[in-house]
């Protein structure tokens, strides 16, 4: 198997051109950006279409959420989206790392098929390659980015009427560093001493909001925290002191050589109170408690947006959607941070508010994915959604019909061996099974039946009661990369 051979890149671009041949009566080539905006100021108002309030927040685990029965954690603001709309309780992300996972959202296309593979992706994404937001720019949207942008290039180059953003893990929370423009046009780059970072992102995005417009607008605001290092909002300084934390029952499997696990598991530097880097962590009490801590901050921000929303009479025109890049580890098998497959690095929040398409209290079990987002916006906006795209619009799946939707999906992870030598793997995850292949030389694997050991506690792949599943799950990883034109060969960006 091949490791991070950097060709050419030819094959991605066949795939994609590929896919856009499909398209070409709907889709209309990328333009420069500068021509792109002279394009946009010819646009006529399209006032009909809903706005779009896209708030992405870092290493949400699914069940980092008061709605989801969190017993620590309070998120009213979120808990409102999803109250009032629909919530997906199986969203994952397809490679759980902050910059990759970042260009799967905004392009509906895997990693291996952009490039955008790890967290190394700082050059600009190919030209060829829209992020949904172009497209809705070119159907006459008004599109701001505002937070933690962190992919390649910060997605600088792209159509946006507003940038304030960052293109890093994290800025100074008390001293953030934000990179401005103005319809392409650069602003400032500079620091804001004093400010919390997330609370001066969100009050750029309201100003931004607070201009007149006759367009519609999509306004991405994606908060930093709790990125490490953990920084709080000062409200917030004390919050949980005295609350005892539960320890994971997986917490101490180290003494005993994490029983079942791999040896590309079990070697990674993801150990709490192990890693002496900016972004270690020192104690499984202090990580849960920062973790939460942020969360508390970035609601109170997204009640600011939905007060808003709501004042300005734009909230059931506006489609809401919350998720997250990935999810996060606390504790479970003493690590924390993300990218392995396991369910607490994957498993995402996922809940899209729309009174206009769906209906309050709205529950999907199926499993969706971040591939998903793009296509599911471009449908909600009216847009075409371009062929290539490899996820799909959710809506019709929201609205209850769930014929078609897929049983299975690709999962990726690429970024080796930098602070945390987690090894390149792929997996499928199905309804009931996972199965995790790490393809280094030697390579290893596991096999969980989450229906019976939601923990992923035994791992069964090798056992012959699950030969079959295993030898149709090796069938089903193999079939999935070729469906999406992962041709074995690990691309970089080539633009
Ligand atoms: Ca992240």
């Amino acid at each position: 198997m091949s490791k991070l051979d950097k060709n050419s890149g030819a094959s991605r671009r066949e795939f994609l051109q590929a896919g856009l041949a499909l398209t070409s009566a709907s889709l209309a080539p990328i333009a420069p950006l500068s021509t792109a905006l002279l394009h946009a100021s010819s646009q006529p108002p399209t006032r009909k279409k809903p706005n779009i309030v896209f708030f992405y927040t870092e290493a949400q685990r699914w069940d980092a959420l008061g709605l989801a029965g969190n017993a620590l954690l309070k998120t009213p603001h979120m808990d409102r989206i999803g109250r009032e709309g629909v919530v997906f309780s199986n969203s994952f992300c397809t490679n759980a790392l902050c910059a990759p996972s970042r260009a799967v959202v905004l392009t509906g296309l895997y990693s291996h098929s952009t490039g955008a593979l790890d967290n190394d992706a700082l050059e600009a994404l190919p030209a060829d390659i829209p992020l949904f937001t172009d497209l809705l720019h070119d159907a006459g949207y008004q599109t701001a980015m505002c937070g933690k942008a962190h992919g390649p290039n910060g997605f600088k180059e792209r159509r946006w009427d507003y940038y304030f953003a960052f293109n890093a893990p994290a800025t100074n929370y008390y001293d953030p560093i934000f990179h401005e423009s103005f319809a392409g046009k650069r602003g400032e780059t500079r620091n804001y001493p004093g400010a919390y970072a997330d609370d001066l992102a969100t009050d750029r995005a309201l100003a931004w909001l607070d201009q007149k417009r006759d367009q519609p607008f999509c306004l991405l605001l994606w908060h930093q925290s709790p990125h490490a290092p953990f920084f709080r909002a000062k409200k917030y300084l004390d919050l949980y002191n005295g609350v005892p934390i539960p320890t994971p029952n997986t917490f101490w499997d180290y003494t005993t050589r994490f029983p079942g696990k791999p040896k590309a598991f079990i070697d990674a530097k993801n150990k709490i109170g192990t890693m002496q880097t900016g972004d270690g962590v020192r104690c499984l009490e202090e990580l849960v408690k920062d973790y939460n801590a942020g969360f508390a901050g970035v609601d109170d921000n997204i009640g600011r947006v939905l007060e808003w929303l709501e004042k300005s009479g734009e909230l059931d025109n506006t489609i809401i959607v919350l998720t997250s890049d990935h999810g996060y580890f606390l504790g479970e098998w003493q690590a924390f941070d993300k990218r392995f497959m396991h369910e607490p690095s994957i498993h995402t929040p996922m809940m899209i508010r729309y009174p206009k398409a769906f209906q309050a209290g709205g529950k999907v079990e199926e499993m969706v994915l971040n591939l998903d987002v793009a296509p599911t916006l471009l449908e909600l906006a009216g847009v075409p959604v371009p062929a290539h795209l490899q996820g799909h619009s959710v809506v019709k799946l929201a609205q209850g019909n769930h014929a078609g939707w897929r049983k299975d999906w690709l999962y990726e992870y690429f970024e080796y061996p930098r602070a945390e030598y987690v090894q390149p793997h792929r997996g499928v995850r199905t309804e009931r099974y996972k199965f995790i292949n790490y393809y280094l030389e030697p390579q290893e694997f596991e096999l969980y039946d989450l229906q019976e050991d939601p923990a992923e506690l035994k791992n069964l792949y090798g056992d012959p009661r699950y030969a079959a599943i295993q030898k149709h799950l090796v069938q089903r990883l193999e079939e999935l990369r070729r469906e999406t034109g992962d041709d074995g060969t690990v691309r970089v960006l080539d633009s």
